[in-house]
């Protein structure tokens, strides 16, 4: 007996290891990643702890070099996720997946963000918002937690985020009590109608 609970324990204590380090990011469309451009903005050290726990808050990221944007897309930049730019037209529905291991209740909103100055954009504010998001109270998470959808604005200005790296969807998540933030960004360009035609 004594064994199978030592082993019981054992378990579980591993669990919680495993899930104590794992927060939530944005699964689709595909998000900013780390690479070598990040590894020089913040360090790999960073980079370790981002690639350890892909959904960790930015909180956690171990001793980010001076100059690392953290609060950036978690510090990742477009020189790493130039292959990964999504393709929009004003008015269009983006549909967004999030995992979520661990809740932490607090506001979220997807706003569009000038990277030039790490700036919600006046047109991109707050594409989607929730006051409270990830509540850990919930016996099951509401089902629009992992999957919602944001529309780029259909006024958005002619000449923002027509050229890829200016503009990013970040998703920001900020658990109140355990005060962490997470954020994840999709970087994307917007094409008007009359350029698709
Ligand atoms: C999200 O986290 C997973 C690990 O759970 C990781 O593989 C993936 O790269 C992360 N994605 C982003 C955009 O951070
Ligand atoms: C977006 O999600 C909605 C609702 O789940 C679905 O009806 C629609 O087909 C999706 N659009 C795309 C492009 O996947
Ligand atoms: C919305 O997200 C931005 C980061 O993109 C953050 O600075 C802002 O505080 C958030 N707004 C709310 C109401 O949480
Ligand atoms: C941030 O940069 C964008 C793109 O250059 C610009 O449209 C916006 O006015 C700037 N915002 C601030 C507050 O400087
Ligand atoms: C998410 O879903 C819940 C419950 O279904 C609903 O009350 C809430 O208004 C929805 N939030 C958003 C931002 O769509
Ligand atoms: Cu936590």
């Amino acid at each position: 007996m004594k064994t199978s609970m030592t082993s019981a324990v054992a378990a579980v204590i591993s669990l919680l290891t495993v899930s104590v380090s794992a927060h939530g990011n944005i699964t689709s469309p595909p998000a900013r990643l780390t690479g070598p451009g990040m590894v020089s903005a913040c360090g790999q050290t960073a980079v370790d702890a981002v690639l350890k726990d892909g959904t960790i808050p930015l909180e956690d990221v171990t001793s980010p070099a001076v100059g690392c944007q953290l609060d950036l897309c978690r510090g990742a930049v477009f020189s790493d996720n130039q292959d990964r730019v999504q393709t929009y037209q004003p008015g269009q529905v983006v549909n967004m997946t999030a995992q979520i291991p661990i809740s932490h209740e607090g506001p979220m909103n997807v706003s569009i963000v000038s990277t030039a100055n790490n700036t919600i954009l006046a047109s991109g504010a707050n594409l989607i918002v929730f006051d409270s998001y990830a509540d850990e109270k919930l016996a099951v998470l509401p089902a629009n937690n992992t999957a919602f959808s944001v529309t780029i604005p259909i006024d958005i200005a002619e000449d923002a985020c027509l050229v890829a790296g200016d503009c990013v969807l970040q998703w920001f998540w900020f658990g109140t009590n355990a005060k962490q933030t997470y954020e994840s960004c999709v970087d994307f360009v917007v094409v008007s109608i009359d350029q698709v035609i």
